[in-house]
């Protein structure tokens, strides 16, 4: 399979993320990214390069001023004589703040920037953060480039991951949304309807509120049920889009410990329900935080129905544009991004 990977991931890293206001060790690490490209590389998948991409396609999806933000963030740190190896926030306009009050504006204080624009305290800014996720996004448009060109399948070995972005908001070792920056692009060059399979065990709040109200891209979750997981604030299975968009959102929150039969039913769900509402490729969010091992999941999925899944994916017979989520047993990680993929080309059709 046609697999694309940027190095420019390798600057974007850090030690420590900041998880109960303490700092805690780093999940989402550049060894992450190296473990699957060695493994991939192993078997022999097509690894090339991605081209590069002007940011019309990142903000027909995210703020320009989200955009201008993540461009200009470190080295208005620095102009402002912080020095500090990352950017944290710890203000942050929760909806309370500013309730009846009108939007909150972005301040000029880097301090209360960097509150405005991200969510959360474990998805630190270094200086090669920014070009880090402009090339997670390059990798991403170019993998949905090759299935456009033809490709039944191709790989986006995406970092940082992109999920959790939002339009206007950024978190969840996410900058960019890569996943939905290609679905958007795809809808505009196919003209048809794009689905998003994520299969990340985070809810995609990203993904889910840049398409919520959108009926030509349908979004589907399984995920660890946000009562009691990571993003918390979305995934619940009454959000089913708003307006145009209605019943074209699809979340599928699961209990602690779902097993591989209890998955791989609601992956056919979510399949039948893509199929149902698409006519052009899918994009699948691919995260393998769904492993039993996984350090911050508490799903107890299997190695071989990683093949069983990325099969039961390409049965639709739909274009995919794989792009990589999150994942965060190193040990195991390359091997189960190889066996999804290796499930895809069982079902054929997949050139090379
Ligand atoms: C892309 C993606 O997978 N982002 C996930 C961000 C989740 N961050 C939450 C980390 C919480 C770590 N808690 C440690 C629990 C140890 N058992
Ligand atoms: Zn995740």
């Amino acid at each position: 399979m046609k697999v694309v990977h940027s190095e420019a991931h390798r600057a974007h890293t850090y030690a420590h993320e900041v998880t109960g206001g303490l700092p805690t060790r780093a999940w989402e690490t550049v060894a992450r990214a190296e473990a699957i490209r060695a493994a991939l590389e192993a078997v022999g998948h097509d690894l090339r390069a991605p081209a590069d991409h002007d940011a019309a396609a990142i903000t027909a999806v995210h703020d320009p001023a989200m955009l201008r933000y993540l461009e200009t963030a470190w080295s208005d740190w620095r102009a402002n004589g912080l020095d500090r190896a990352t950017i944290v926030p710890d203000t942050l306009p929760l909806a309370g703040y500013r309730a009846g009050m009108g939007a909150a504006t972005e301040p000029a204080s880097p301090c209360g920037r960097i509150g405005y624009w991200c969510f959360d305290t474990m998805t630190p800014i270094v200086e090669g953060t920014y070009p880090a996720a402009r090339g997670a996004v390059d990798v991403a448009l170019s993998t949905a480039s090759l299935v456009m060109d033809g490709a039944s399948a191709a790989y986006g070995l995406c970092r940082p991951p992109g999920h959790h972005a939002a339009r206007a908001m950024f978190g969840g070792y996410c900058y960019f949304n890569n996943a939905a920056i290609a679905a958007q692009w795809l809808v505009e060059r196919s003209g048809a309807r794009i689905g998003v399979l994520d299969v990340d065990i985070h809810h995609g709040n990203g993904t889910q509120q840049i398409f919520y109200d959108r009926p030509d891209v349908a979004y589907a979750s399984l995920h660890a049920d946000p009562m009691r997981m990571y993003p918390y604030f979305s995934g619940h299975a009454d959000e089913r889009g708003a307006g145009a968009g209605l019943d074209a959102t699809f979340n599928q929150p699961l209990p602690a410990g779902a097993d591989d039969t209890t998955y791989l039913r609601a992956l056919e769900r979510a399949l039948d329900w893509l199929l149902d509402r698409t006519d052009g490729p899918l994009v699948v969010s691919l995260g393998l935080d769904t492993y039993r091992d996984d350090p911050i999941g508490d799903f107890a999925l299997t190695t071989p129905l990683y093949r069983v899944c990325g099969a039961r994916t390409a049965g639709t017979r739909r274009p995919l544009v794989i792009l990589q989520e999150g994942g965060y047993d190193v040990a195991t990680l390359g091997e189960n991004v190889r066996e999804w993929l290796a499930g895809v080309e069982e079902v054929g059709s997949v050139e090379e």
